[in-house]
């Protein structure tokens, strides 16, 4: 009897063990009230745009008309029939991603759920590449197509750099202050000393989604200072 004791302790000591190592592992996997502050701010601010707390085609229609309209492409034009495009396709893959129950609207609960789950597949992947930089690289397709868009809503003159003004002048619209946006511009930037193209912003923008950093430059993105 004392041998069978001895091996259930044993064991129970291996389990507890292993169990302990995979709460460390998976601890990290899980996504902190820091990154789900940033992933609600991003959903509410610049997702929900009709403000009713759930994301339909309707948001997107929103998006869609806010930036024909500011860009001036009136009905008809290749620039309005390409942009019904791109939105029509960042809704049905972010549909895929984030509508757990199939009903064609995204709740917050499921965005968290789904940034979850991007999580925990960007740290199996980050295992298996072993290079952060082959990860980083990876995202979903919609968040890709939706990070273009986000940009070209930026860049007012369409010369493929942000600047400054740019930037107040849309966050203004998101209800962002013009002392903030400039503050976070300036973070960002490190003080002018990154120019805003494409690539720095997807970069900026997938430290956004994804960084569990407070130090990440990337946090600053949506003229937001602080998300604690
Ligand atoms: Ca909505
Ligand atoms: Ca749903």
């Amino acid at each position: 009897m004392q041998v069978f004791r001895a091996i259930k302790e044993f064991f129970l000591e291996v389990e507890s063990t292993i169990s302990r190592k995979m709460g460390a592992v998976f601890a990290k996997e899980e996504l902190s009230e820091f990154q789900h502050n940033k992933l609600l701010h991003e959903f509410h601010t610049f997702f929900d745009l009709n403000k009713d707390g759930v994301l339909e085609w309707k948001d997107f229609e929103m998006a869609r008309e806010q930036i024909c309209k500011k860009s001036g492409w009136k009905i008809g034009t290749d620039e309005h029939t390409r942009t019904k495009a791109v939105f029509c396709d960042i809704w049905r893959y972010l549909q895929d991603d984030g509508d757990l129950n199939l009903d064609g609207r995204i709740t917050a609960e499921e965005w968290v759920r789904m940034w979850q789950n991007l999580n925990r597949d960007y740290h199996a992947m980050k295992r298996e590449k072993k290079t952060e930089e082959t990860a980083e690289d990876t995202i979903p397709s919609w968040l890709e197509r939706y990070i273009q868009y986000k940009f070209s809503l930026f860049d007012r003159a369409g010369d493929g750099v942000l600047d400054v003004d740019e930037f107040i002048y849309v966050l203004e619209d998101f209800g962002v202050s013009v002392k903030d946006a400039r503050t976070a511009f300036l973070l960002f930037t490190e003080n002018n000393a990154h120019k805003v193209d494409l690539a720095y912003f997807r970069l900026l923008s997938i430290e956004y989604f994804r960084s569990d950093d407070q130090g990440s430059l990337g946090n600053f993105i949506t003229g937001r200072l602080d998300f604690t």
